[in-house]
């Protein structure tokens, strides 16, 4: 009884922490911004064409009343604010609260959870991604992890990967927590597009970026096998006594 009584983090408030402390561990620096953002930076700097889907209504959360302005749906405008506000060589990572128009259901929520990251300097490459992400989920998950890639697509990023990490429960062998391929779907990455570099003023002839997003969310309820992501936001307290 007494141990309830104190109180402690909720589960997805332990796993951001424990990522953000991973990173900084690393040599990251952390950095922060606001929920509410304008087209542009939510958009437009990041490369998205202006006829994205992504931007639709359906999509988005438009802010009523006052023009280009949305709730973000990716923490990556912060990092253009960084970019324009800062010299490289750097490696940031922006934890926060992100947010998508979209109906509810067990594996969409219109507020979530995301961890993106940013390295800036002069010869980054894919092989740095790699590595980078190599050593954070062996930090998270312990030695035996390793990551693979797999060529994906997002606007902001080219060449874009997904990010998939051996399986945390049966370690590749196959079970069902990986669909028995081995591998967990966990992230998408990519080498910093120049129109994004141009756009934080950051003159992409002379320097690289690298960058990875991840949703937590999805991590936790990996991690504790939680089937249901709007159990994370339900408030009760039969599931959070459980962490
Ligand atoms: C996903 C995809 C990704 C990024 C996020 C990024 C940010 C800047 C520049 C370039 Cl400022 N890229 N972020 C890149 C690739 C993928 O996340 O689905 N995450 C859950």
């Amino acid at each position: 009884m007494e141990e309830k009584l104190k109180g402690h983090l909720h589960p997805l408030t332990q796993v951001m922490r424990e990522i953000v402390d991973s990173f900084v561990a690393m040599g990251f620096e952390v950095a922060d911004g606001s929920e509410v953002e304008s087209e542009h930076y939510n958009f437009d700097a990041l490369n998205v064409p202006k006829d994205h889907p992504a931007r639709d209504m359906q999509d988005t959360f438009w802010v009523k009343d006052v023009p280009q302005t949305v709730l973000r749906t990716h923490t990556s405008a912060v990092q253009v604010h960084y970019m324009e506000t800062h010299q490289p060589p750097f490696k940031i990572i922006v934890p926060g609260k992100v947010y998508r128009y979209e109906a509810t259901d067990a594996t969409h929520e219109t507020q979530f959870h995301q961890i993106e990251g940013l390295v800036v300097s002069e010869n980054v490459s894919l092989a740095h991604l790699k590595d980078i992400l190599d050593e954070f989920f062996k930090r998270l998950y312990g030695a035996t992890a390793t990551v693979r890639m797999r060529p994906s697509y997002f606007p902001f990023v080219e060449p874009g990967v997904e990010i998939d990490v051996s399986c945390v429960k049966c370690s590749g062998a196959g079970c069902n927590v990986c669909k028995q391929t081995g591998w967990i779907e966990v992230m998408g990455a990519g080498v910093v597009h120049p129109n994004v570099l141009q756009a934080g003023g950051i003159d992409p002839r002379k320097y690289r970026g690298i960058a990875f997003g991840v949703g937590v969310d999805r991590l936790v309820m990996q991690k504790y096998g939680i089937d249901d992501v709007r159990l994370l936001y339900a408030g009760d307290l039969r599931l959070v006594n459980q962490f």
